[in-house]
Parts: C-alpha cells; sequence; structure tokens
C-alpha cells in the first residue's frame, strides 16, 4: 500500500539499520552480535537500548526463534510502550491505525519545538491530515518572532484553503494564538493547529513564552489545549531526547512527532523515545511535501526499518 511505501522510502536512507534487513535475506546470520550491537549505536538506539535489543534477540534465538523475527519483536518491545496495544498485537489484533484517524482531546492543538525542526512544515502536514479525514482545520501563525515566520504557515494555508491567523513580526505569539482561539469558537471549526516560535530574543525566556500561549488559550477556551506536540527532528538524535525532557517538564507534552525520517534521518532514536519518556509518538514526518507525514504505527516502522514487506492486512 502506498502509505507503507512511502514509509519505507522515506526511511530507506536510515542505511545502519537497512544493512540488518539485508542479513534476514541470507541463509543464515553473517553479522556478530558485536556488528548488531554497533549498528543499532550508529542508527542512534543508544548504548543502553542497543545492548537490550541484542539480548533480547540472543534470548529469543535460543528459544529457536528466528532472526529476522527476533530482532523484529525485540525492536517492536521498545518501540510499542502501550502494554494493551502490545498484548493485542501478540494474539495477531490488526490495530489499523493508519487507516484510521488519530484522536485529538480538545479541539486546539499547540505545537512546540525548537528552531528548525519542522515545527510550520508540520503544521501543514497536520492540516492536511485532518483535512482529508473530514475535519475543518484553522492555523495559528505564532512564531512572530522570526521574521517570516509568520507568513510562511500563511502561505501553507492558503495553498490548503485553511483559514490562517496571522500576527505582525515581532507581535506578542500569545496575542495570536488568543485570537485565534477566540476565532475558532465561533466559527466552529473541528481542529486549531498552532504555530509557535522556537527561540526569542535573549531576554525572553522560551519556556515561559511557551506556559503564556498555554495560559491565553485557555483564557480564550477553558481547557484547551487539549494537545501540546513536540516536534523533534531526527538528525538531531540523543540531543533531542534532552529536548523533549525540557519542553515536557515546562508544557506537559501529550504528543511527539518525529520528522525528517527520510534524510540522514536515524530513525533508531524512536526507540530512546518511546522507551524514556512516558508521551506517545503520533506522527512521523518523511518530507517535505503536504503528504509527507504517516500516523506512527510502531509494527509498520519496525518492518520499515527492516526493510521487511508491507505489515498483514495493510
Ligand atoms: N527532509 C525533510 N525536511 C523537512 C521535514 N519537515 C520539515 N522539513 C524541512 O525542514 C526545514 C525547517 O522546517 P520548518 O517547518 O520551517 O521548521 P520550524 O522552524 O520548526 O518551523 C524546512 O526546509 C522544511 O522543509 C521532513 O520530514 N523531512
Ligand atoms: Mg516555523
Amino acid at each position: 500500500m502506498a502509505w507503507f511505501d512511502r514509509l519505507r522510502q522515506g526511511l530507506g536512507r536510515t542505511r545502519e539499520l537497512v544493512t540488518l534487513g539485508a542479513v534476514r535475506r541470507g541463509d543464515d546470520w553473517e553479522l556478530g552480535w558485536d556488528d548488531l550491537e554497533l549498528a543499532l549505536i550508529a542508527a542512534d538506539v543508544g548504548a543502553k537500548l542497543a545492548a537490550e535489543v541484542v539480548e533480547e534477540t540472543k534470548a529469543a534465538r535460543e528459544r529457536g526463534v528466528g532472526f529476522r523475527e527476533a530482532l523484529e519483536q525485540a525492536l517492536l518491545d521498545q518501540l510499542e510502550r502501550d502494554r494493551t496495544r502490545r498484548k493485542l498485537r501478540r494474539v495477531g489484533f490488526d490495530l489499523d491505525v493508519h487507516r484510521s484517524m488519530v484522536p485529538v482531546r480538545g479541539r486546539v492543538i499547540m505545537v512546540v519545538g525548537v528552531n528548525g525542526v519542522g515545527k510550520t512544515t508540520t503544521i501543514a502536514k497536520l492540516g492536511r491530515y485532518y483535512q482529508g479525514h473530514g475535519q475543518r482545520v484553522e492555523f495559528a501563525a505564532g512564531d512572530t518572532f522570526r521574521a517570516a515566520g509568520s507568513a510562511q504557515l500563511g502561505v501553507w494555508g492558503e495553498r490548503l484553503g485553511i483559514t490562517t491567523t496571522t500576527g505582525p513580526d515581532g507581535s506578542d505569539p500569545a496575542s495570536v494564538a488568543y485570537e485565534a482561539t477566540q476565532k475558532r469558537k465561533v466559527s466552529g471549526a473541528d481542529l486549531l493547529l498552532v504555530d509557535t516560535a522556537g527561540r526569542l530574543h535573549t531576554k525572553h525566556n522560551l519556556m515561559e513564552e511557551l506556559k503564556k500561549v498555554r495560559r491565553v488559550i485557555d483564557r480564550a477556551d477553558p481547557g484547551e489545549p487539549g494537545e501540546t506536540w513536540l516536534v523533534l527532528d531526527a538528525v538531531t538524535g540523543q540531543n533531542g531526547l534532552e529536548q523533549a525532557r525540557r519542553f515536557h517538564d515546562a508544557v506537559g507534552l501529550t504528543g511527539i512527532i518525529v520528522t525528517k525520517l527520510d534524510g540522514t534521518g536515524k530513525g533508531g532514536i524512536l526507540l530512546p523515545i518511546a522507551r524514556e519518556l512516558d508521551v506517545p509518538i503520533r506522527f512521523i514526518g518523511v518530507g517535505e511535501q503536504a503528504d509527507d507525514l504517516q500516523p506512527y504505527d510502531a509494527a509498520a516502522f519496525v518492518r520499515a526499518l527492516l526493510d521487511l514487506g508491507a505489515p498483514s492486512g495493510a
């Protein structure tokens, strides 16, 4: 199916792990355990989790499980942190995440992250995604600190036919968010996606500013934003984990989106993210176009990493 091919194609440059995929095509395992561990570390899995994956794969091999299946299961155990979902998957239940809409709590999603990770582009993609599921979407161009940061989302909005609330460069991002939240209540749109700045002038504190944006959204529409999603660039590797912790402490994340898995992106970073943060991964970004976003599905992701075929039923 198209969605899976796009994901696999997107991850195609995550060479270190794709190389492992080649192993299962041979008659037997040609790499040693150390090579597997190094390959996992090179793909940004991190030393600790790489060792765990190797141990789990070894243990499964000793129980007579084939190498490919053992490695696939070991990776999946790291990536699928939801126990219920893991159990359902084990008994062969089709979780079907890619064919249903990724659910959202509330009507407002605030999107945060450092400069350049892909926030604005991701908001455009999310707009397209939810539109495609019959949702009426609006944008708030809250990155007023970067020259043309606000205009960039406006251009996407025009292209996608999505109403965008903008403010002049240098204006208060909280006031843009406030105005857009008010407007959504009036228009009755299903979803408002709020863009934010990733870096501010030195006299400002980014986290304080983001807390303020949250507060004014809640004032304009009590209980909102129902979701606060962090965008992380896969290329930043292990550093992304530290970013995620800081944002989580400051604004309380309810979701993570990992972008640029098509580039030099090392897909392995999803393991420590899934393991060490109690925040679900919602989507992954695999390119710069509006369609280059996939709902995160652990099983599909592992199969794409290992260059296997699409999961059954896809
Ligand atoms: N290859 C690739 N590039 C991306 C992806 N997402 C965003 N970008 C690019 O990353 C750059 C920064 O994106 P932008 O949305 O402006 O980041 P922001 O500063 O966080 O708002 C732009 O050139 C985007 O086209 C992705 O999934 N893959
Ligand atoms: Mg931006």
